[in-house]
């Protein structure tokens, strides 16, 4: 696990389940444009939270790419769901611009909801087929701009299902760093 002090934000990278979370108040669901089940991270959120959180995303679909809705977390135990569609790659371009917003609007709900900690998956690294490495360096860029700009989140963990995404996470965050 790599834990870092970033201008007054911890920024965390560590491998695990995005499910098993519950020192976090909201965790980040990688949606489809329609709010539903699903597999990867929106499967295991769906069935982690029970059929309830299907219920209230009805109201918010469909989403597009970029977008963020929060909902709450049901029988997670964080109090709270983000859902962010991310681009499929090759298909919604600019890709890293349409990644990009989704960190940002994610970040944006925590600000006004006051929610203190969020975890992050590697939203459409997955189905979506954004290449690993690039995607990283996105989600890590964006979020390392907002953070001088955060008041009420103090806590950014990215949650890597993998060794080779935790690996990746942790080599670009040193790059992006300033020494
Ligand atoms: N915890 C953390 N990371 C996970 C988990 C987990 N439980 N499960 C998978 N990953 P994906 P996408 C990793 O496909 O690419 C769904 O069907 C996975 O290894 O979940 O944004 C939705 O309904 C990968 O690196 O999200 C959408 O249709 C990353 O999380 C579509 O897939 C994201 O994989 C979204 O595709």
């Amino acid at each position: 696990m790599v834990s870092i002090n970033y201008k007054g934000v911890i920024i965390e990278i560590v491998q695990g389940d995005i499910t098993k979370q519950p020192d976090i108040e909201a965790i980040v669901n990688a949606a489809n444009a329609y709010l539903r089940r699903g597999g990867g991270v929106a499967g295991a959120i769906h069935r982690a939270a029970g059929p309830e959180l299907e219920k209230e995303c009805e109201k918010y679909a469909p989403i597009k790419p970029g977008e963020a809705v929060i909902t709450k977390g049901y029988k997670l135990p964080n109090k709270y769901v983000i859902h962010c569609l991310g681009p499929v790659y090759g298909k919604d371009r600019p890709e890293d611009k349409f990644l990009s917003l989704c960190y940002k609007n994610a970040l944006k709900i925590c600000e006004e909801k006051e929610i203190s900690s969020i975890a992050f998956p590697a939203i459409s690294t997955g189905f979506f087929g954004y290449p690993i490495e690039e995607a990283t360096e996105v989600a890590l860029k964006t979020c390392l701009e907002i953070i001088p700009q955060l008041k009420k989140v103090k806590r950014i963990r990215f949650v890597l299902f993998d060794k080779e995404a935790y690996n990746i996470y942790q080599n670009k965050l040193k790059e992006l760093l300033p020494t």
